[in-house]
């Protein structure tokens, strides 16, 4: 008993202790983050005296009043009024207190973020990719959310599918995005960097690959980024025969669920990932791959066979059955999307 549970608190320990964890509520990167971190410290703390207490007042009573052989039952005692009305204010009191600090950081961290230069994302969990919809600035992307170091930025949670939940645990704790429901949260970022996070609510059959990254600029390089995304798709080169050739795939086969600005599509069917600025991100898929061509040749083979999906139900990407050369011809054209 007593050994396996040292053990495991040992692992406990030595996971929330390390300063690489990349998911690590314990180290918090921003302001609101921080305020959650302000407040499950001395939260813990009064915990751990509760715990040592309880369990000190529990082993005394043990070795003290155990019995000694062929000694009669001890005398029964009953109704201390002392004892009963002090641990029952007692722990009320230490509730009372627990509660007004938690009751004010939950006002306070529900604060809206406003004024014109406020950046504002609607957040979009779908089945099982996050949607990013900058809609002051017109950009959609998925997956990776850029916003500027240093500020607020306001996010409205929103779900198309079934429940999910929205988590970069050193920006912020868990918000959960509801079909049909708006649901606000503010992350801030002391300062620039890649923040880890995960869909937080199970959603059906690849929640543990409905992961996201938050990646905080400098402001300029923010900027920059948004003017990036403002652009429209490029074009392939008329020299690059394979980007041309993918191109026209894309216009057959892609468009009915995925949107490249500028590219004519027919009616979506589903929603799918926007592309028009795919080159530019660093994961895709949930941030389960890492963008690079080998990874997005392994997704155009067969996307179930690589994250499991249901695509008969309209949840993932289909296999489409594309051959070698037309993969080829589509991460060219892809690669272009800068
Ligand atoms: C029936 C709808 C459908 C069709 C057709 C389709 N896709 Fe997808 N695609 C999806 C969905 C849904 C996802 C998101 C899957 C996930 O991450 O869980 C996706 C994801 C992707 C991604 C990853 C995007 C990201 O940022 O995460 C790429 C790249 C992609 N598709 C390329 C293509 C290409 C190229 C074609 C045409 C050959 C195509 N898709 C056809 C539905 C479709
Ligand atoms: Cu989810």
């Amino acid at each position: 008993m007593f050994v396996p549970a040292v053990a495991t608190l040992g692992l406990l320990g030595s996971a929330c202790g390390t300063q690489e964890l990349p998911q690590n509520a314990l180290d918090p990167q921003g302001p609101v983050a921080r305020q959650l971190d302000n407040l499950w410290d001395p939260v813990f703390l009064v915990a751990v005296v509760v715990f040592f207490l309880v369990q000190g007042l529990v082993l005394y009573c043990l070795f003290k009043f155990r019995a000694k052989s062929d000694e009669d039952a001890p005398v029964q005692v009953h109704g201390n009024a002392k004892l009963e009305l002090g641990w029952t204010v007692a722990p009320a009191m230490i509730l009372a207190f627990i509660g007004f600090f938690t009751v004010a950081t939950v006002f306070d961290i529900n604060r809206r973020a406003e004024g014109e230069e406020v950046v504002q994302v609607n957040v979009i969990g779908h089945q099982w990719w996050w949607e990013y919809d900058y809609t002051d600035e017109g950009i959609k992307t998925a997956n990776e959310l850029h916003i500027p170091a240093g500020e607020p930025v306001q996010i409205a949670l929103n779900a198309e599918d079934v429940m999910h939940n929205f988590w970069p645990p050193k920006l912020a704790g868990k918000v959960y995005a509801i079909p049909g429901r708006t649901n606000y949260m503010q992350i801030e970022a002391d300062v620039p960097g890649e923040y880890a996070g995960q869909c937080a609510e199970y959603c059906g059959l690849s929640h543990a690959n409905m992961r996201l990254k938050v990646i905080a600029h400098e402001r300029a390089d923010y900027d920059r980024w948004v003017a990036d995304q403002k652009r429209p798709a490029a074009t392939p080169a008329a020299s690059d025969a394979n980007a041309v050739a993918g191109a026209g795939l894309f216009g057959g086969q892609c468009t009915r669920c995925h949107v490249i600005e500028g590219v004519q599509g027919g009616e979506i069917e589903q929603p799918a990932p926007n592309l028009t600025h795919l080159a530019s991100r660093t994961c895709f898929a949930g941030c389960m791959f890492e963008m690079n061509d080998s990874n997005l040749r392994r997704w155009l083979r067969n996307p179930p066979a690589e994250k499991p999906m249901n695509p008969d139900n309209n949840q993932g990407m289909p296999n489409l059955g594309l051959t070698e050369e037309q993969i080829t011809q589509l991460i060219a054209y892809l690669n272009t999307l800068k």
